[in-house]
């Protein structure tokens, strides 16, 4: 989420290389909410939502279409916050976005959870992180992008309840096909002479306890 212009369409362009997406100098480029698969650094598959930017000053009749567009953010696993730290209103802009948040009733887990990127630093003579747990990037230049990715894969293990478990496996049982249809397998090391393996995944409560159960494991 983020203001018109402030390049939230070419950094999902660059997290997932779609070349569908059409990043524009002008206000108000996307005009439909699209969803774009990436991959993280673990290897777990995210869907980015572009969303329509905020305007200042968005006349009366439009508040509550422009808030309709971003009724769906209640379900997402994590709020993207980006800024372009470079524009004079950025902090105007920020407060705008967060009472827009705070209207539309967004669950406090994700309120807390916000990732703030601070964009288009390439734009700003010496940059100089001005707030905490903000991250700076260029989506243009393809800057800091690593370090986003880390900190949304953190973000969205915490906020899935997701946990992160090394595994003994027994390769020749079907257990590391199950695990790689419903979780994601990050490592494996493989021990031929015993037939064995150890396998890093990342996986929800639910399929955790349902892996136990398939595999009769205490
Ligand atoms: N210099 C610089 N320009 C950028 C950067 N990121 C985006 N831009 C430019 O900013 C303009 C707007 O980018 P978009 O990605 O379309 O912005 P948006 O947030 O999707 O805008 P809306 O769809 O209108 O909400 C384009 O001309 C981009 O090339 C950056 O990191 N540095
Ligand atoms: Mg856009």
């Amino acid at each position: 989420m983020g203001y018109t212009n402030c390049g939230k369409t070419t950094l999902i362009k660059a997290l997932t290389g779609d070349a569908a997406l059409q990043p524009r100098d002008q206000l108000f480029a996307t005009l439909d909410v699209t969803v774009h698969a990436g991959t993280l650094p673990s290897h777990m598959t995210v869907l980015y939502v572009d969303t329509i930017g905020f305007l200042s000053q968005l006349p009366h009749q439009l508040i509550d279409s422009f808030s309709a567009t971003l009724e769906d953010v209640i379900h997402s696993d994590l709020i993207v916050h980006v800024r372009d730290i470079s524009h004079p209103e950025t902090v105007n802009q920020k407060e705008n976005v967060l009472n827009v948040l705070r209207n539309l009733q967004i669950p406090d887990r994700l309120m807390s959870s916000i990732v703030e990127v601070h964009n288009k630093i390439d734009l700003v003579d010496s940059y100089e992180p001005c707030e905490p747990n903000s991250l700076p990037i260029s989506a243009l230049r393809e800057q800091g992008l690593e370090e986003l990715k880390i900190v949304v894969e953190e973000a969205i293990v915490r906020s899935t309840g997701k946990q992160v478990l090394t595994l003994p496996v027994d390769l020749s049982s079907s257990q590391l096909s199950w695990l790689y249809k419903e979780a994601t397998v990050q490592e494996v090391d493989v021990n031929p002479d015993e037939g064995s393996a150890v396998v890093k995944v990342i996986i929800s409560a639910a399929a955790y306890g349902r892996y136990r159960k398939t595999f009769q494991l205490s």
